[in-house]
């Protein structure tokens, strides 16, 4: 013994827009992957590891990152996150000091602004826990059902109908897997950019029950590539949902704003706010911005 204390290391904003700058990188090193990106399927991780709050018990969300136990790495819901958690693992070598729940949530920040999205305000403070602090299956919402089961599971969250509605618009990303959720297709035709084209799809197109053996999804009728998952649609029944969603629809700026401030506050969810080490979220800077 040196008798000396250890020095802590006490990591920056600086540092934190390094793991970031990585985040980015690896993002786009997704070869044939999809739609050759990791940030959809990174940015899913970051909701299913906060999504699991529940307001009234103040158990699950992100602050310990239980998704990497069983059995929550093994719920329906998370099939295919792993290789979000994979892409993860990889920074969380290079950058030992993070959390993982900081890690996480860090990875849905970077996958939205790098796909052009809104900036998400963002600050560090979760600390990694243990299996006991998982969280049981079934508070991740079942793309089966109706509007009454999405209040019911967004609720618990803390979420109201605005909120809900513009979170959801992340569906413009990305892609269904018959071999995860049994869905198949992507929402949009820009899979890999952040846009309000999710709610003026559902607006603009006509949508029609696709025939087939897998679980019921309606696909567009003009072209048939599309998907639309039955609580997606549930947007455009519902009478507050449907407000919402057709204003988003007319104006992607306000879509951008209010999908930022929900994602935010989704990301900190289960989080004891004397955690966090700084009272004011920062704002990270995109690969293109840091170019200049
Ligand atoms: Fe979602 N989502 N999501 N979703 N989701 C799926 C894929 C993505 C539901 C069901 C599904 C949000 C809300 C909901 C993303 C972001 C968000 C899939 C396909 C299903 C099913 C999974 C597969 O097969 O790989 C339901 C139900 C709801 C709410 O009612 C919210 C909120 C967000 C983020 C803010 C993203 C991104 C994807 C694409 C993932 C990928 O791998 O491409």
């Amino acid at each position: 013994q040196s008798g000396k204390a250890a020095t802590k290391f006490t990591p920056t904003k600086e540092d934190y827009q390094k793991v970031y700058n990585r985040i980015a990188e690896l993002l786009d090193e997704a070869g044939d992957y999809d739609d050759g990106s990791f940030a959809p399927v990174v940015l899913r991780l970051a909701w299913h590891a906060s999504g699991t709050y529940d307001k009234d018990t103040g158990t699950g969300g992100s602050n310990f990152a239980t998704m990497r136990f069983e059995p929550e790495s093994l719920h329906g819901a998370n099939a295919g996150l792993h290789v979000a958690r994979g892409v993860m693992e990889k920074i969380k070598q290079e950058y030992p000091w993070i959390s993982y729940g900081d890690l996480w949530t860090l990875g849905g920040v970077a996958a939205v602004q790098e796909m052009a999205g809104p900036k998400i305000p963002w600050r560090p403070g979760r600390i990694d826990g243990f299996a006991s602090n998982a969280t049981p299956d079934g508070r991740l919402p079942d793309a089966s059902q109706g509007s009454q089961h999405v209040r019911d599971i967004f609720y618990r969250m803390g979420f109201n109908d605005q909120e809900i509605v513009a979170l959801i618009g992340a569906h413009a990303l990305g892609r269904c897997h018959s071999d995860r959720s049994g869905y198949e297709g992507p929402w949009t035709f820009s899979p890999t950019t952040f846009t309000n084209d999710f709610y003026k799809l559902l607006f603009d197109e006509k949508w029609v029950w696709k025939k087939w053996n897998g679980p019921k999804q309606l696909q567009d009728k003009n072209t048939g590539s599309l998907m639309m998952l039955p609580t997606d649609y549930v947007l455009t029944q519902d009478k507050s949902f449907k407000k919402y969603a057709k204003a988003y629809a007319d104006d992607q700026n306000l879509f951008f704003k209010d999908f930022a401030a929900a994602f935010a506050k989704l990301l900190e969810l289960g989080v004891p706010p004397q955690q966090f080490v700084v009272a004011e979220p920062w704002t990270l800077n995109t690969l293109e911005e840091q170019k200049a």
